[in-house]
């Protein structure tokens, strides 16, 4: 059963019982359909506590059938009927009410909750708008104001809060069905206060829509749900609750068919499913609490500041004062940037700096559960660190790589404990950005490599295999993409045309204005160590431009001009002449046929990445472009929009 009933006197207990989140599938729908009718016609029962088994209430619609048709019984039906019924529901909330579970315990006459439990309606993140209701009946209940907060702006207030809006009717300590059961019992024989759709909700001064317009549209960044998810509940307050509802579920309906919604589901499980690999799930990973970084530079103290913000306790480690006084100071300059922006009190900021340690040589790594090496990208650097920290950490320390390129085989090669050797790749800014590329090598442990996982997780990061090869995953397709981007610039397509398609299809910005930012110079290194090594790689106009002197705009400029405090790219003649030798007549190109080349050249190293077992699934490396490389969400990746066209 997934909907269990019990009797308890006058009172029915409802229970959602569908592992692992109560998702309100199919069959849930029918069978609290079938109990509103026969408890309705059970003349002994007086009320009804609906509640969830387990940790949570109900996480909302099922997300897996998104993908077929709606199928009846309908959820706003349910809601509806739910609310009509002739005894009084009361939901009895314990951990999560979201999306639909929040519109189900809306239907409800009665709300009570745990202190901790969270309510919210996150459809927006899954590229939809609530659909059973939301938008018509939390306005009525919590006003306005805060209704657009928790609709259209990703809001979630916890129990406290619920209770202070008037969302939920009264707070109850576990166990929370007693509880409920009592609050029933109070209410039993009372006159039924309105539903939530009954109730009436002044409108607001004209202002709140027009500033919330304004803020939504703003934040949305060309997401479609955010603004629709608004409109939908003003509409309801403007033109009555029949119009509101009919509004809200034929948006619902068109948004929940279109590539964005189902490019943010792939997403959606698939950060799901990259956090718990199926070979790892029966292992118990290390205890990590004190973990060292190699290397303050940008990398490591990013790094540090990811672990301190996860709570861990860090030894920074630096070969002499001046280094450690930088990683200090680009510490303090991170978190001094989170306090200025409201992310971080006093209290935290100075508790986080009460965990971090600086150290001058490696004595400090005696204490370190895992050690980080963050240090120049050098085989023989990285390998006398390791040597290092192989004297000084106990004999069960992790050891882990944060090498971009540079085989991880070699850099363990011949060093103690290649079992508790492995790669983390994290990606810059190490405390903002995402992904984690986690690189086992053939000798790495399996419990080694699920305490990379559970870091991960631990940071709040997205974890994601890669095999071994020259850039792993990631770095791998970003060649790629930009080799092709500069084939385009070489066959006459002007730079700023590549730039803005890619940036029309919904990248922060195109591969030539990131070059720019990040620095010509990585790749152009790389790719004359190739040559050094005697493979036959062409020049590219990159290579001519960091030869002239333009690396991007730590130089004043690259693929384009900047001027002096300016980071907004120009046209730049000069680059343009320099260039020149290996520039064909000029060419235009549509914006689409450019995305689409691009599109292609990064699904067909994906491919080649599958291919050779680099990647374990192609939602993977999907993952890798999402959280590493600013593809936008809301397209999926490139596996997911080369599945899309029909060319996997
Ligand atoms: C909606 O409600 C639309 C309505 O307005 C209108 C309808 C008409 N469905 O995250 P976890 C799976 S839209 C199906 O790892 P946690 C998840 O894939 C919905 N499956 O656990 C995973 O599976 P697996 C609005 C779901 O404890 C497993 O459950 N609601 C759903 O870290 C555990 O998930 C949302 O957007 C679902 N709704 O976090 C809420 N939710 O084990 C989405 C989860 O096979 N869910 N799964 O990998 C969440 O935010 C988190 O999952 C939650 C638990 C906080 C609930």
């Amino acid at each position: 059963m997934t909907v269990n009933v019990e009797i308890d006197g006058e009172i029915a207990i409802v229970t959602i019982e569908n592992p692992p989140v109560n998702a309100l599938s199919g069959t849930v729908r029918q069978r609290l359909l079938a109990l509103a009718d026969a408890l309705d016609g059970d003349p002994n029962v007086r009320a009804v506590v609906l509640t969830g088994a387990g940790k949570l209430f109900v996480a909302g619609a099922d997300i897996a059938e998104f993908d077929r048709p709606p199928e009846p019984p309908f959820l706003p039906d349910v809601v509806a009927r739910i609310e009509a019924a002739a005894k009084p529901w009361i939901a009895a909330i314990r951990g999560a009410a979201l999306g639909g579970g929040l519109e189900l315990a809306l239907g409800c006459r009665f709300r009570v909750a745990t202190a901790s439990a969270r309510f919210a309606l996150p459809e927006i993140n899954l590229g939809i708008i609530p659909g059973a209701g939301g938008t018509q009946r939390l306005p009525r209940v919590v006003g306005v104001t805060e209704a657009i907060r928790i609709v259209a702006e990703n809001h979630s207030p916890d129990g406290r809060e619920a209770l202070r809006l008037g969302l939920v009717d009264t707070l109850v300590d576990e166990p929370l069905v007693p509880g409920a059961v009592a609050f029933a019992r109070a209410v039993v024989g009372q006159a039924l206060s309105p539903t939530s759709i009954e109730r009436v909700v002044p409108a607001p001064a004209a202002n709140v829509w027009t500033e919330a317009e304004a803020r939504i549209t703003a934040s949305a960044r060309g997401a479609a749900a955010p603004p629709q998810a608004l409109q939908a509940l003003k509409h309801g307050i403007e033109h009555g609750v029949e119009a509101g509802l009919a509004l809200e579920r034929s948006t619902f309906l068109a948004l929940r068919a279109t590539e964005e919604a189902a490019a943010l589901r792939h997403l959606f499980f698939a950060e799901r499913a990259a956090l718990r690999p199926a070979e790892l799930r029966a292992l118990s990973p290390r205890p990590i609490e004190t973990v060292g970084v190699v290397g303050g530079g940008t990398m490591g103290s990013g790094i540090a500041a990811a672990l301190l913000n996860a709570g861990l306790s860090i030894v920074l480690i630096e070969q002499d004062e001046a280094s450690v006084l930088r990683a200090r100071s680009t510490l303090a300059g991170l978190f001094e940037s989170s306090r200025r922006r409201g992310l971080m009190s006093d209290e935290v900021a100075s508790e986080w700096m009460a965990r971090l340690e600086t150290s001058i040589g490696y004595g400090a790594a005696e204490r370190c559960d895992l050690v980080i090496e963050a240090v120049f990208e050098d085989l023989a650097v990285k390998r006398s660190v390791f040597a290092e920290l192989g004297r000084v950490c106990r004999p069960d320390a992790i050891h882990a790589t944060n090498t971009s390129y540079i085989d991880p085989r070699l850099i363990a090669d011949g060093l103690p404990g290649p079992e508790r050797f492995l790669g983390l790749h994290f990606f810059s800014p190490a405390q903002v950005m995402k992904l984690l590329e986690i690189v086992p090598t053939p000798d790495t442990a399996l419990d080694v490599l699920a305490t990379g996982y559970d870091l991960a997780r631990r940071l709040g990061k997205v974890p994601v295999r890669s095999g071994i090869c020259d850039g792993f995953i990631g770095n791998r397709i970003l060649r790629s993409y930009r080799t092709e981007a500069e084939a385009l610039v070489c066959g006459g397509v002007d730079i700023a045309a590549v730039d803005a398609a890619m940036r029309a299809f919904g990248f922060a910005m195109g591969p030539f204005e990131m070059q720019d930012m990040a620095g010509l110079d990585i790749a152009y290194l790389y790719r004359e160590a190739a040559r050094a090594r005697g493979m036959p790689v062409p020049d590219m106009p990159g290579d001519l431009l960091v030869r002239a002197g333009r690396k991007g705009q730590k130089t004043g400029g690259g693929w384009y001009d900047y001027a002096a405090d300016d980071r907004r790219p120009k046209t730049s003649m000069d680059a343009q002449r320099i260039i020149a030798p290996l520039v064909g007549a000029k060419k235009e190109m549509a914006g689409e046929a450019i995305v689409s080349r691009l599109m292609a050249t990064m699904a067909e190293e994906g491919h080649a990445i599958l291919a050779e077992g680099i990647a374990l699934g192609a939602a993977d490396i999907d993952l890798v472009e999402v959280h590493g490389y600013g593809f936008p969400r809301k397209r999926g990746g490139p596996m997911f929009q080369a599945g899309r066209l029909g060319k996997t």
